[in-house]
């Protein structure tokens, strides 16, 4: 077993030991299960892309499309083959693919090329009304097709994903994931997925069966429109082998008039792996910082910067040319990117409006404040100041906190420690005002001020009465007064 684990990096003898065909639950809310919806759905072609798949997730992702979807809806599945080196998807996928009661295309990319220019390889094949993407460890469970169907066929601008569930990579059992998160993204532009806000669930009146408006998607499991895909720039074919694809599209579908949704009533699961069992051609970083600068340099204007000053050393990595994706940007007439953090994602760990980026330095000991990649509920520490972004950059934002991503400086009593708390932007402990003239931070809570006292052996930045010292004296980065 652990052996063929290092495979596909999930548990091969596990999945290789289930029906291809094996019945799941029904997760959906019940709200869902008595839905009924329009009786002329538009149908839709499903791509498949894959790189050295195993032979059981990829049929049992094919199969489960195949038994929960209603036969005249799914105009074909698309498999796209990343340049695969294992013998079995080779003649003998094509072989079992005939069998198969739904028309199955399969197409061979000639190098590997990565998996967004393999979905758009496999996307202008497609004849569906829709393009439904699935990675290629999914299963589909009963009622996952209409729903999102049935949104698109309302609004042809609506880029829809089901709630993606879990299929354990040890034990292959299936958990429903949760219909209270959705998509964002921190300053590394990693995708995370955070908790539905209050706004949003005021919006759909708390009917959970609604769909959620997301400000970004996980990536992988998706419809759109055809023609609204290609309308609206299909992908960026200058990204490589995996990463910073679903961030690109989800901003550019915002900014440029659409909208992301997560279709609740929808379930399908996938896979979700640890580690990455493939090769990245070019060093995993490299790829991934490429990428990611294409989507940062075209869709995030001056917001870019917290990408560049917590990584520093992206900048190196050449991006190549992103004129074309700039041509498009100014042709379809898209919305700023601060558009996007005010009205689609406005509790966002990227803040709209901020006074400074950067370090924060102590006048007196000339050292930084630094979250020693500590995690939540732990105090902040400080070391020499290094320069290079990463655990000493701290943004301190319009509304007087200060955060390092998704964290916020907070203090709950007097004299207390400085700790790391997830920001809840209600000021509160998290509210600190600078005076730029006596170079202060004050905690408004408390009355004290921030400081980093010499008298104890281990020096924490802390709170103390406000005394004037150069230990309460701070320098921060980049630091503006006119917002
Ligand atoms: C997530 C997405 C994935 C993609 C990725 C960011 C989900 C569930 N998955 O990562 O779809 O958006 O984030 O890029 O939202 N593949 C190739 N060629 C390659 C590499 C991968 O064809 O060079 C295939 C791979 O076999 C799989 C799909 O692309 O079918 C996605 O790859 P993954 O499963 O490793 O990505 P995942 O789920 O970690
Ligand atoms: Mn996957």
């Amino acid at each position: 077993m652990k052996e063929l684990f290092k495979i596909n990096q999930f548990n091969l003898m596990a999945s290789d030991m289930i029906a291809l065909n094996r019945s799941l639950p029904d997760v959906r809310l019940d709200g869902c299960k008595t839905k009924v919806y329009p009786d002329h759905l538009p149908n839709t072609s499903i791509v498949i892309v894959f790189h050295n798949e195993a032979w059981s997730t990829l049929l049992r992702t094919v199969r489960s499309v195949i038994n929960r979807s209603p036969r005249h809806l799914v105009v074909e599945i698309v498999l796209v083959d990343d340049f695969s080196e294992r013998d079995f998807l080779g003649k003998k996928l094509e072989d079992y693919a005939r069998t198969l009661e739904v028309p199955v295309k399969i197409l061979r990319m000639e190098e590997r090329s990565g998996l967004i220019r393999a979905r758009l390889r496999g996307a202008a094949a497609t004849k569906g009304q829709v393009i439904t993407f699935l990675d290629a460890h999914c299963e589909c469970t009963v009622g996952w097709l209409e729903p999102l169907l049935a949104r698109i066929k309302e609004d042809r601008t609506a880029v829809v994903c089901p709630i993606i569930d879990v299929i354990s990579d040890e034990t292959f059992e299936y958990m429903a994931g949760s219909d209270m998160t959705y998509g964002g993204f921190n300053w590394k532009l990693n995708f995370r997925w955070y908790p539905v806000p209050q706004r949003e669930m005021d919006r759909r009146k708390g009917d959970r069966t609604l769909p959620v408006r997301t400000p970004t998607m996980a990536g992988g499991l998706f419809s759109i429109d055809k023609t609204y895909f290609e309308e609206i720039g299909s992908y960026d074919p200058g990204m490589d082998i995996w990463g910073g694809e679903n961030l690109e599209m989800s901003f550019r579908i915002w900014q440029c008039g659409g909208s992301l949704e997560i279709v609740t009533c929808s379930h399908v699961g996938h896979v979700f792996r640890k580690a990455t069992p493939y090769s990245f051609p070019g060093g995993t970083g490299q790829v991934i910082n490429k990428n990611n600068r294409r989507l940062a340099e075209v869709w995030m204007d001056d917001f870019k910067d917290f990408f560049y000053i917590i990584s520093p050393g992206v900048m190196r990595v050449n991006y190549g040319d992103v004129s074309s994706r700039k041509s498009l940007r100014g042709a379809l007439k898209c919305r700023p990117f601060s558009w996007y953090l005010e009205n689609i994602y406005p509790d966002s760990q990227i803040p709209r409006r901020y006074y400074s980026l950067g370090e924060i330095r102590n006048v007196e000991t000339n050292q930084c404040v630094d979250n020693m990649g500590r995690k939540e509920n732990e105090k902040v520490g400080f070391f020499n100041c290094h320069g290079m972004g990463g655990n000493q950059v701290f943004s301190y934002t319009a509304d007087k906190e200060i955060r390092t991503d998704d964290l916020c400086l907070d203090v709950s009593r007097l004299n207390g420690p400085v700790v790391m708390l997830k920001c809840h932007h209600m000021k509160g402990n998290q509210m600190f005002q600078y005076d730029a003239e006596r170079l202060t931070l004050l905690h408004v809570n408390s009355n004290q001020c921030l400081d980093m006292p010499l008298e104890e052996d281990k020096m924490v930045p802390t709170l103390r009465d406000c005394n004037g010292s150069r230990s309460q004296q701070w320098l921060l980065r980049n630091m503006t007064l006119n917002l």
